[in-house]
């Protein structure tokens, strides 16, 4: 087989730049490790930057995008039964889009299946040869029978434990991590969200987030400690636990119900550099992790597609390389910063386990000033709605 622009991993980044290609007619395949059913299964982010949803609109899939999704215009930050609005639309002339990672890669697979978009499934073994010569290639199995994928070149939409970024050798690779002392307990409930904005909860207990899918299914996450497992939380636990880290008013009004989805995920900060080598190219969480503090995950995942995107169409439409040659530095400058909002809203709202009682003034001064700041406000609301491409 040979295709343009062969893709591994079939999550948000790989779909997105796949439907994106094929309406530019640049030819893709994607292969992806597991099932469609299995991919749609993971529970993860919540909330697209309008950048996102501009590139949804490009790929010809944000129309029930547009129907389901919420527009919200700020936050709710608190500590303890202290609270505070940031206003988003207020501050920064835009606002953010409450729409579930889970839909957003099922528009994508329907959009790629209808338009007889090329997906492998239940790959395995995948390998990339060649990726610094001008004929790189892809080798899969998949039922026992080898392939071959000849191509221009490949796009690593993998994550953070695909086969793409181990391609690039560690003398050309360099990595940069921080790991957090905690996880996030996740819970998927068919409730009514306890509020219409998110609420973003510091408390001497540690953080809670209040979020949502749609008017009757809800996303909550307490702060927990990396020794649990979800088997540890009773659902009436998780209730209880969070009715403990969130102002009084709202926890009296929390609707509780059982969990259809129960799940930990640890906290880091990561990135790989370069995100590019010879003919290979890393997108999304292959390159980089952030934690869900800030809901940068998927947007930065979106920002390296649009550069990716772009390079590869003025290579193919114009013969203009320079987009490819500068994805690298492009990406890498707005992850950076991606980084530092996370890291920093993370250790503003999160109980770190070595915290001195000096370190936990410093915190409340630090939630405080958010509170009372308007340029403080200002600064954490371009961040949250996202920094320009
Ligand atoms: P993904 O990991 O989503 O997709 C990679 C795909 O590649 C997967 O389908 C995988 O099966 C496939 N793959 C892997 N290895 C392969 C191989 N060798 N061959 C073929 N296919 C292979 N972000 C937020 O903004 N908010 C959140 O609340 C949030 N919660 C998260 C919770 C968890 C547990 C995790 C892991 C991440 C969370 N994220 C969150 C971040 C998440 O949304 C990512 O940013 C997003 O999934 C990135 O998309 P992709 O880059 O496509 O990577
Ligand atoms: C979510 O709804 O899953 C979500 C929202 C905001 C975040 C993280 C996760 O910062």
């Amino acid at each position: 087989m040979r295709t343009q622009v062969a893709i591994i991993g079939g999550g948000p980044s790989g779909l997105l730049l796949s439907q994106l290609l094929h309406k530019k007619g640049i030819d893709s395949v994607v292969l992806e490790r597991k099932t469609r059913d299995y991919v749609l299964g993971r529970i993860r982010a919540g909330i697209l930057e309008q950048g996102f949803v501009d590139l949804m609109h490009e790929a010809g899939v944000g129309e029930r995008m547009d129907r389901e999704s919420f527009v919200h215009d700020g936050t709710v930050v608190s500590y303890g039964d202290e609270e505070f609005g940031i206003n988003f639309k207020d501050l920064t002339g835009t606002s953010v889009v409450v729409y579930g990672q889970t839909e957003v890669t099922r528009d994508l697979y329907d959009a790629r299946e209808a338009m007889d978009g090329k997906i492998v499934f239940n790959t395995e073994n995948v390998q990339i040869h060649e990726a610094d010569s001008d004929a790189p290639y892809v080798t899969y199995t998949v039922d026992g029978s080898e392939h071959r994928i000849d191509c221009d070149f490949v796009a690593g939409c993998d994550g953070f434990h695909g086969v793409s970024r181990q391609t690039i050798p560690l003398t050309v690779r360099r990595e940069y991590e921080k790991v957090y002392p905690f996880g996030w307990l996740g819970i998927l409930s068919e409730t009514p969200p306890v509020h219409d904005e998110l609420i973003y909860a510091g408390s001497e207990r540690g953080f809670a987030l209040c979020s949502m899918r749609n008017d009757n299914l809800s996303r909550y996450y307490i702060q927990c400690s990396l020794s649990d497992s979800p088997e540890d939380w009773t659902d009436a636990a998780f209730w209880q636990e969070l009715k403990r880290r969130i102002p009084a008013h709202y926890a009296e009004n929390l609707v509780t119900g059982p969990s259809i989805e129960k799940s930990i995920a640890p906290l880091r900060s990561f990135v790989t550099e370069p995100m590019r080598w010879g003919r290979l190219f890393l997108c999304g969480d292959a390159a980089h992790i952030v934690p869900p503090t800030g809901a940068k995950g998927l947007n930065t995942a979106a920002s390296d597609i649009h550069y990716l995107y772009n390079g590869l169409v003025a290579h193919y439409h114009d013969g203009d390389d320079e987009g490819l040659d500068r994805y690298s530095e492009k990406a890498l400058a707005r992850i950076w910063k991606a980084e530092r909002f996370s890291w920093w809203f993370t250790s503003l709202m999160h109980r770190f386990p070595d915290q001195s009682d000096f370190d936990l003034k410093m915190q409340q001064a630090d939630i405080a000033f958010l509170r009372d700041n308007r340029a403080a406000q200002t600064v954490m609301a371009e961040n949250y709605v996202g920094l320009p491409y």
